[in-house]
């Protein structure tokens, strides 16, 4: 493959993928709503509102693969939700089905599941649990990747990320991180594994402390290289430093679950 479209270029993730999937996808596109501000000279950049289906169809045109990371990446206020993320996901694919094109990588988010206990592990065919706008939209985005794959014929690859960063910043991120080329190896697998029709994995590197059962995307290929643990010490001394959080301590979620929480946490601890 080597034409593919990276959205939301400009956004945290994208913009340390771009340097890692250059190499990868010789003619890879890069768009979001602002131009990156570190562009390179032979770096192409198309700009697209993800809520304007016009110019989302302009960007994918000619492709042969999408990365589709762009849109609101934390909680927000409804109409951000909604025209970013729910709108802009649907414009994407469908924009895609129209232009032919025939596989999508979808950036999930672990908050599509976010309310499941910490003490808990779970996989992939466990119901959703969303603990956020946004949660809720990316399990949205799980829907829809699975409509067009069934439907239309656009393989679809979604991936829960937990966090992609350097390094675990604090307790939650020890079970939840996923290295930037790890992310990439998950990428690979879903624009290149042929005859693959529809997929969800989680998005961790090799986490000692993990909460999530990954075997489908070992069955995939997924080999991750890095490992949460080798950052323990730094992460646990980082989380000295935060306070209690009596809800976000005990779901997957974290912060995100205890964000304008009104529920009956007694109840949902043993749902
Ligand atoms: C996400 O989905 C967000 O995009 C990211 O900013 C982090 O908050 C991450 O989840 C997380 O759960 O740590």
């Amino acid at each position: 493959m080597r034409k593919v479209l990276l959205t939301g270029a400009s956004g945290g993730i994208g913009t340390r993928l771009r340097k890692l999937l250059r190499p990868l996808y010789p003619e890879l596109i890069l768009s979001d709503l602002m131009i990156p501000a570190d562009l390179l000279p032979g770096e192409t950049f198309v700009p697209a509102d993800l809520a304007d289906f016009g110019a989302v169809r302009r960007a994918v045109e000619g492709v042969e693969g999408i990365i589709h990371l762009g849109g609101h990446s934390v909680e927000g206020p409804w109409d951000t939700i909604l025209n970013a993320n729910i709108i802009g996901t649907y414009h994407l694919f469908e924009a895609a089905h129209q232009a032919g094109v025939k596989r999508a990588v979808f950036a999930s988010s672990n908050h599509a599941v976010g309310f499941y206990p910490r003490a808990e592990t779970i996989g992939v065919n466990e119901m959703v649990r969303p603990d956020s706008r946004y949660g809720v939209s990316k399990a949205f985005g799980e829907a829809l990747a699975a409509f067009y794959a069934f439907k239309h014929g656009i393989g679809s690859f979604c991936i829960r990320i937990g966090n992609m960063d350097d390094r675990p910043v604090d307790q939650r991120r020890l079970s939840i991180w996923l290295s930037p080329d790890d992310l990439v190896a998950l990428i690979r697998i879903g624009l290149e594994m042929p005859g693959l029709v529809h997929e969800i994995v989680y998005g961790m590197s090799d986490n000692e402390r993990a909460w999530w059962n990954n075997e489908r995307a070992h069955e995939l290929g997924y080999r991750p290289r890095d490992r949460a643990e080798d950052h323990a010490a730094e992460a646990l001394a980082a989380q000295a430093k935060l306070p209690p959080d009596p809800v976000g301590d005990i779901f997957q979620g974290g912060a995100f679950c205890s964000a304008e929480f009104s529920g009956l946490l007694e109840q949902i601890k043993k749902a």
